[in-house]
C-alpha cells in the first residue's frame, strides 16, 4: 500500500490506474521447466510436500522472479488443495498427474468445510512468508480453481480429455452436482478469503474445464458459480481484483464476461485477441493469450504470435501471459526473448504507449 500508484504495474492494470508499463506474467511460471524448481523437487520427495512446507513454497514461488522481469509472484499451490482440505484423499503419482477418491453423492455430508482453512494452514503460512519477501512493486497472485473444473477431478478421480463421468452426473443427478458445486462455492470464497487475508493483492480463478459443457450446462456450472464467488469476494474483499480464466471461446466467454463482475479476463489460447478485444467490454482488462506451444517453439514464430497480440491488444488495458500454462520442455531462453520482445515494443511506438498509458 505504501508504493506509489503506477508502480506495480499488474495490480494498477487489474485497477484501471495508469501503469508504468504493460504487465506480464506466466501461468504455471515456477514448475518444471526451471533447473532450479527440479532440483529442489527431487529433494522434498512428493508435490504436495512442496505445497505443504511453506519454506519450499515460497522458494519455488520466488524461483522464476530471480531469473525474469516479471511483474507477479503467483503462489505455489495447486487447485486440488481444496478437495484435500475438504478431506478427500489426494496423491500425486510422478509423471502421472493427481489421483483423488472419485466421489460420490453418499460422501457429500462428510465434505468437512469448517475444518478446511484449518487443514490448509500451511498454505496462508506460505503465503505469508512470500508476501514478506516479494520485491517491491510485484504484484501477488492468489488463486483457485472453479467450482466445475474442481468438481470435474473430484468425480473422475484424475485428468481426463472430457470429463465425461462429471457430465454425466451433473445431467443424471443434478440435484446432488449442485450440492457439491454450492460446498465448493463456499469453500472457494474461503480459500480465497484466506490467501487475501495472508498477503495476496489479487486472485484468478481457473475454470480450466469450462469448454468441455454445453452453453445451457455453461450458465448454471460456470457462469453462475463464478459469479456467486466474485460478488461474495467483493463484499468481503472490495478493492481486490479477481480476474477470471473460463478456458473457452465464442458466445460463452461473452455471456461470462458479462455476468461475472471480475477486473480481468484470461483469454485461452483458441480465443482470437482482436475478437477479443472488439467484442469485450472496455472495462475488463484481458489477460493472456500466447499459445503455450509458440513458447516452445520460440525464433521468429514466437516473435510472430507475440506481436499478433500485441497488435490486437494496442489501446486496450492488457496483461501479456499464455492461453494456458507454460509447458515442461519450454527452453528458459524463450522466455526470456519472450518478455524481451514485448518490453521493447512498449518502450517504442505509439502503439506500445498506448496499450501501456490506459
Ligand atoms: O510434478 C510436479 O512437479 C507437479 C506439477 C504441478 C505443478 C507445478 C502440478 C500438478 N500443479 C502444479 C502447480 C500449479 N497448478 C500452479 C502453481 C502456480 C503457477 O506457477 O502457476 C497452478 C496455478 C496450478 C493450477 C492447476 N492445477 C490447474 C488449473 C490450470 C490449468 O493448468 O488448467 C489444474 C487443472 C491443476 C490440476 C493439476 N495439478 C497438477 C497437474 C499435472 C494437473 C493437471 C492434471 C490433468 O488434468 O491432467
Amino acid at each position: 500500500m505504501d508504493i506509489p500508484v503506477g508502480n506495480r504495474p499488474l495490480l494498477d492494470q487489474l485497477t484501471g490506474r495508469p501503469v508504468s508499463r504493460r504487465p506480464i506474467w506466466l501461468m504455471r511460471q515456477a514448475g518444471r521447466y526451471l533447473p532450479e524448481y527440479r532440483d529442489l523437487r527431487a529433494r522434498a520427495g512428493g508435490f504436495l510436500d512442496l505445497c505443504y512446507t511453506p519454506e519450499q513454497a515460497v522458494e519455488v514461488t520466488l524461483q522464476p522472479l530471480r531469473r525474469f522481469d516479471l511483474d507477479a509472484a503467483i503462489l505455489f499451490s495447486d487447485i486440488l488443495v481444496v478437495p484435500h482440505g475438504l478431506g478427500r484423499d489426494l496423491r500425486f503419482e510422478a509423471g502421472e498427474g493427481p489421483r483423488l477418491e472419485p466421489i460420490v453423492p453418499g460422501d457429500l455430508p462428510a465434505l468437512d468445510l469448517a475444518g478446511m482453512t484449518a487443514r490448509l494452514a500451511p498454505v496462508y503460512e506460505a503465503v505469508a512468508g512470500i508476501r514478506a519477501r516479494l520485491p517491491a512493486g510485484i504484484t501477488f497472485v492468489g488463486f483457485a480453481g472453479s467450482p466445475w473444473t474442481v468438481a470435474c477431478y473430484m468425480v473422475e478421480g484424475r485428468g481426463s480429455k472430457d470429463f465425461a463421468a462429471a457430465r454425466t452426473m451433473a445431467q443424471a443427478d443434478s440435484e446432488s452436482f449442485a450440492h457439491l458445486v454450492a460446498i465448493l462455492v463456499e469453500a472457494t470464497v474461503e480459500h480465497l478469503s484466506a490467501q487475501i487475508e495472508a498477503g495476496v493483492d489479487c486472485v484468478q480463478l481457473f475454470d480450466s474445464w469450462a469448454g468441455v459443457l454445453s452453453p445451457d450446462q455453461v450458465r448454471r456450472w460456470v457462469i453462475a458459480p463464478n459469479a456467486a464467488i466474485v460478488r461474495a469476494l467483493r463484499q468481503r474483499h472490495p478493492g481486490v481484483p479477481v480476474i477470471g480464466f473460463p478456458r473457452m471461446d465464442g458466445a460463452s466467454l461473452l455471456a461470462y464476461a458479462e455476468e461475472v463482475p471480475v477486473s480481468a479476463l484470461g483469454l485461452d489460447t483458441a480465443v482470437d485477441p482482436q475478437w477479443a478485444a472488439a467484442q469485450l467490454s472496455g472495462t475488463l482488462a484481458l489477460q493472456g493469450n500466447l499459445d503455450p506451444t509458440a513458447l516452445i517453439a520460440g525464433g521468429p514464430a514466437l516473435d510472430q504470435a507475440v506481436d499478433t497480440i500485441l497488435a490486437a491488444m494496442a489501446g486496450r488495458r492488457h496483461v501479456m501471459n499464455l492461453g494456458h500454462g507454460i509447458a515442461q520442455t519450454t527452453p528458459v531462453e524463450h522466455v526470456e526473448r519472450l518478455i524481451a520482445r514485448v518490453r521493447h515494443h512498449d518502450r517504442g511506438d505509439g502503439a506500445g504507449r498506448d496499450a501501456t498509458t490506459r
